[in-house]
């Protein structure tokens, strides 16, 4: 099918709570939203880009403007059976991952409504439905911790992430530990330690995580090396898996025993792909992360975590998680730890339109 028109729009939306890591507070999310069009049919996407650089990079703005002046100007009349032929005409652009994915993901969703299949079976899915856990942000004091914990158990969720950093770690997992001695409990710590902190981060093997996800630095597979080989618990690489080759470097120096995969962090669904079989090759577990998406992303995400790499719960939770109200309809729900693969075409879910046109700040139209 030939893409004949692309329409990006930025559409700020408010979390219905902030989530805080060790990098700062999230309250509101500058959602970009891409739609390509061809032969009737549409193609959607979200970008995981946060404003500011503090997760990768890359931010809200390096997107708009790759996306803009770069990207979306070679898509009109690209021909595609699959979302990465996309990928052809911008292979030259180095670097922004998450720009490049937001075009290769949209395409991925167009290619399979043209084929008349869910975009889980289109990327070879298995699974009709996945467990799923959540991602707990930085509390105030161990008991907001707590209390948060328990209501995301009660609610279902197989398993619970809370972040860390130096100053907010053994309290914290202390006071988890003393009043949830054998929740299924993971810390992701988002770069906040560096090599010299190993002492403290050794203290944490009491705790009995099922992970602890980025300690170091993004860049630091060698430091993650050898803090693993030291460590009981398993550690999980996130930001510093950028590619397949960072994750055949990982593989290659045992960097990490799990790796988090999140598609728009790796440029897309393609790129996934491939991680994902390298990763059942090794027998290295992997789980789909996330970014606080809206609905859109989240059906990327939901696609992507049915295939059978995927053994590991997800940080995807329902919409409600995150949003007051979703863009998209039926929102995500969690029942009993699972939520349930769409099965319609594409995405499977409808987005909300009007409601995106009347919220965007900025609209950028190719044709
Ligand atoms: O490190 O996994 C992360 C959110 C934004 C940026 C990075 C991360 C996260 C989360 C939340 O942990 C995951 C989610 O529920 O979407
Ligand atoms: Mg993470």
């Amino acid at each position: 099918m030939r893409i004949e028109r692309a329409v990006l729009r930025e559409v700020p939306l408010t979390l219905r709570t902030p989530f805080a890591t060790s990098h700062g507070r999230t309250e509101q999310r500058r959602v970009l939203l891409l739609t390509l069009h061809a032969e009737g049919l549409e193609g959607w996407s979200e970008c995981v880009a946060a404003a500011v650089p503090s997760y990768t990079y890359e931010t809200v703005d390096t997107a708009w403007h790759v996306l803009t002046e770069l990207v979306l100007p070679r898509m009109i009349g690209c021909d595609i059976l699959d979302g990465d032929d996309v990928l052809e005409p911008i292979a030259w652009i180095r670097g922004h991952p998450m720009a490049r994915a937001t075009v290769e993901m949209a395409a991925w969703d167009l290619a399979a409504r043209g084929d008349g299949v869910s975009l889980s079976s289109k990327l070879g899915g298995a699974f009709p439905e996945i467990p799923v856990g959540v991602s707990i942000g930085l509390e105030r004091t161990p008991e907001l911790l707590v209390a948060a914990v328990e209501r995301a158990l009660q609610e279902g969720y197989q398993r619970v992430k809370v972040k860390i950093e130096p100053e907010r770690d053994i309290e914290m997992l202390g006071a988890l530990r003393e009043r949830l001695p054998d929740a299924p409990l993971t810390a992701d710590a988002n770069a906040a330690y560096t090599p010299a902190d190993l002492p403290r981060l050794l203290e944490l093997d009491v705790f009995g995580l099922e992970m602890i996800e980025q300690p170091l630095a993004p860049d630091d597979f060698l430091g993650h090396a050898r803090l693993q080989e030291q460590m009981r618990t398993p550690l999980c690489l996130d930001e510093s898996i950028v590619s397949e080759h960072d994750a055949a470097l990982a593989l290659q120096l045992r960097s990490c025993r799990v790796v988090n995969l999140k598609p728009g962090r790796v440029g897309g669904f393609a790129e996934s792909l491939r991680i994902h079989d390298l990763m059942r090759r090794a027998l290295m577990p992997i789980w789909c992360g996330g970014m606080l998406e809206t609905g859109v992303g989240r059906a990327h995400n939901v696609a992507l975590a049915s295939l059978p790499g995927f053994i590991l719960p997800g940080d995807i939770s329902a919409s409600r998680r995150y949003w007051e109200r979703d863009i998209v309809a039926p929102e995500f729900e969690v029942e009993d730890g699972l939520m349930r693969v769409p099965t319609g075409p594409g995405i499977g879910v409808e987005v909300d339109v009007e409601r995106i046109e009347a919220l965007a700040t900025r609209v950028a139209v190719y044709s």
